[in-house]
């Protein structure tokens, strides 16, 4: 058994956590967390023509989808969708018709209201989105069962390690409260030191492939491509300083020529566009 140190020059925990988290109420991300689900407030989402409507951001998680909507329309598939900003920043995740959708109150959620036998579906989770379009199309995912579950080990390493490990850094090195210079110390090297050892596994695979599963650009790369960008071309630290810098991602030498590969295609370009604020005023759609 792990024995752990208690005596005054370490930290103790206070008696419950609440006393913690009002220490974090003031940081404008942390302080929009909260212990409990449900609905804070009421609002109905718009609702566009398009039978897809998709509620997002230009975060990460939300790329991954609308990037495959893109290659989806691009391919001439019978399928189209309207996009809609959530301003995770105002809360908006935590109102009504958001959490209806999903109650997990994070982008992005989607509702297809042309799903089997005319019923509408909805969906939330980036992972559970992309795989359900992926299926009704049968596109961007292998048919045979060896080739498909050597994709889905790929789908399940971005959402259970290269996603939350890889935004957990970013929340350390960009957002956490900037006076807690301890907590972010370590929680940058925790997760500093995983988010490297991913892209190093993301570099390994890439050493004899165009793309993560051989030759065929799949769903694998569509999903896990916005991760390894936001570390490239992403997180930037107040003072300036780049997670690629401070990483060394240009070490991933294999994972930034697949990178530029996968970011070359249109699709891809508009996918990592839609829902984005910089681009607001043009609306959902900027190149529109
Ligand atoms: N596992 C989820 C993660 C989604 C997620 O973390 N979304 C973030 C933006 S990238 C969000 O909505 N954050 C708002 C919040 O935490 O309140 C997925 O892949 O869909």
């Amino acid at each position: 058994m792990v024995s752990t140190r208690v005596d005054s020059e370490c930290w103790i925990p206070p008696s419950g956590v609440d006393d913690l988290y009002k220490a974090t109420s003031g940081n404008k991300f942390a302080g929009i967390n909260r212990p409990t689900a449900g609905a804070r407030g009421e609002k109905v989402l718009p609702v566009g023509t398009a039978p897809v409507q998709l509620y997002s951001l230009a975060t990460p998680n939300g790329q991954k989808v609308s990037i495959l909507f893109e290659e989806l329309e691009e391919l001439g598939c019978p399928f189209s969708y309207d996009a809609h900003f959530v301003n995770i920043g105002e809360g908006e995740q935590f109102l009504s018709g958001f959490v209806d959708i999903n109650p997990n109150s994070k982008i992005p959620a989607c509702i297809d209201q042309e799903g089997p036998s005319g019923k509408a579906v909805k969906l939330f989770e980036s992972g559970s989105i992309c795989l359900y379009f992926a299926e009704k199309y049968g596109k961007f995912i292998p048919e045979n069962l060896a080739a498909r579950a050597a994709m889905m080990n790929w789908l399940f390493w971005q959402m259970g390690s290269q996603g939350p490990m890889t935004g957990q850094f970013g929340h350390f090195f960009v957002y956490a409260p900037a006076e807690q210079k301890q907590a972010r110390d370590y929680g940058v090297a925790r997760y500093g030191m995983e988010a490297q050892r991913l892209c190093d596994v993301l570099n390994r695979q890439l050493s004899d492939r165009q793309f993560l599963l051989g030759d065929d650009y799949s769903l694998a790369d569509i999903m896990i491509f916005p991760w390894f960008r936001q570390l490239s071309h992403g997180y930037r630290h107040g003072s300036g300083l780049f997670a690629k810098v401070f990483l060394g991602v240009e070490k991933y030498e294999n994972a930034l020529r697949w990178s530029e590969r996968v970011e070359a295609r249109p699709a891809v370009g508009r996918g990592l566009r839609v829902c984005n604020f910089r681009e607001s005023e043009k609306g959902s759609k900027p190149w529109l």
